[in-house]
């Protein structure tokens, strides 16, 4: 055996289950956006990225040099209508013969210029009827793409107090997301997306995880919520609304990305991978504690603009399962008994030793196992490939 593994495995207390850990990182999986792959921007530019992906096609090709890379990342979000084509089969196919799938649909309900007052809560019933028609057309795509998962967002809000009735608008809303709820296949579920600001900067129809929350448990069993983790006022303990939801069963799917400040799409992990650990740990103790996988939709969702997309990607990846890592090396009984004990010292101190432990030589013999490289990132770096789409795309 590898002496840095020999090392790695000799650092770990009694009461971690090695075993089982690798067994859970071997499983792991997350979803990447299409639109991650995409030229993007601020609200002031959009910089051109030299072989930034432009077609579904393109986006596609990315995202399986992720998979290649890292192996974990097998499906591919898509955003409609961003990656709207004439014939989705061909997407289907494409996609299977890079080894990928078709993971969550996501309406757009934000660019029309009808959308200025809203989408499913907008007061007309005309537009409330043309959203609702385009979130249909997207539940179509997902029967095409064998997709599971009906993702929504809404920029829907106010921007002056009075603009809107808050009840009138939750009520629109409500009658719409029931025709939605009612159009989903049985093996299909729609997760809730929440924001507390922006476009919108008075009020947020559906602003935080209470709403989304509230909205999924009126709508039934396959409406859950989506936490996308730059979507909370700062200082927010995002771990609790994890430990929350998955208590409820409400919790849905991640969007993960990073914030400093507001919804910045930063890479994630880039600012606080601690909190990344925190929110791993409790998917971790969660899981364990209900004794059964969780049914939870990883997803990363960043429009990084100024790092190159695809290594960002990678990064990003390889930032997720280190934090899932960590927390697998969490000794779940000693952290119990200091809980039980009150030993605020011992219980934060193990969580630490967990967030602290390196877990290169773990997950260098993961990636082994899985046939993907070592060094991902480093990997693809070193593989032309960014020179070779800058050179084929323009
Ligand atoms: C909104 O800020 C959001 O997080 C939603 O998930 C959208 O679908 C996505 O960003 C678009 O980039
Ligand atoms: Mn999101």
């Amino acid at each position: 055996m590898d002496q840095a593994y020999a090392r790695f495995q000799k650092s770990l207390t009694d009461g971690v289950d090695l075993v089982k850990a690798r067994e859970r990182l071997l499983s792991q999986e997350i979803e990447t956006p299409s639109w991650g792959y995409a030229d993007s921007g601020t609200r002031f530019q959009v910089f051109h990225q030299p072989g930034a992906a432009r077609t579904v096609f393109e986006k596609l090709d990315d995202a399986a040099m992720v998979h290649q890379m890292t192996g974990i990342t097998p499906s591919v979000a898509l955003h409609i209508p961003w990656d709207k084509v004439d014939d989705y089969q061909k997407v289907v196919d494409y996609a299977e013969e890079l080894g990928l799938t078709i993971g969550a649909i996501n309406p757009n309900l934000f660019q029309e210029p009808e959308y200025k007052l809203g989408s499913l809560c907008h007061p007309d019933a005309a537009i409330r009827k043309k959203a609702l028609d385009h979130i249909l057309e997207c539940i179509e795509i997902m029967n095409i793409t064998g997709s599971k998962i009906l993702s929504l967002w809404l920029a829907d809000g106010t921007n002056y107090p009075g603009q809107d009735d808050f009840r009138d608008r939750k009520k629109r809303l409500e009658d719409t997301l029931e025709v939605v709820y009612e159009a989903l296949g049985d093996d299909q579920r729609m997760l809730i997306e929440y924001k507390f600001f922006e476009p919108a900067f008075y009020h947020t129809d559906i602003a935080d995880w209470g709403m989304a929350t509230l909205l999924a448990m009126k709508l039934g069993p396959r409406a859950q919520t989506l936490v996308d983790l730059g979507h909370h006022p700062l200082g927010t303990n995002i771990e609790q609304i994890v430990a929350y939801l998955i208590d409820e069963g409400k919790l849905g799917g991640f969007h993960f990305n990073s914030k400093k400040y507001a919804d910045d799409d930063l890479t994630t992990g880039s600012i606080n991978p601690y909190e990344l650990f925190l929110i791993y740990n409790e998917l971790v103790a969660g899981a364990e504690d209900l004794q059964e996988d969780l049914d939870v939709a990883y997803m990363i969702d960043q429009s990084h603009n100024v790092k190159p997309k695809v290594a960002a990607m990678i990064q990003s990846v390889e930032q997720i399962q280190m934090a899932y890592a960590k927390a697998l090396l969490v000794d779940r009984l000693s952290l119990r008994k200091a809980q039980r004990e009150g030993d605020i010292i011992g219980a934060e101190s193990i969580l630490r030793a967990a967030y602290d432990c390196d877990v290169t030589a773990l997950l260098a013999d993961i990636r082994e196992e899985m046939g993907v490289p070592v060094n991902p990132l480093k990997a693809y770096r070193q593989s032309g490939y960014e020179d070779k789409i800058a050179r084929e795309r323009g």
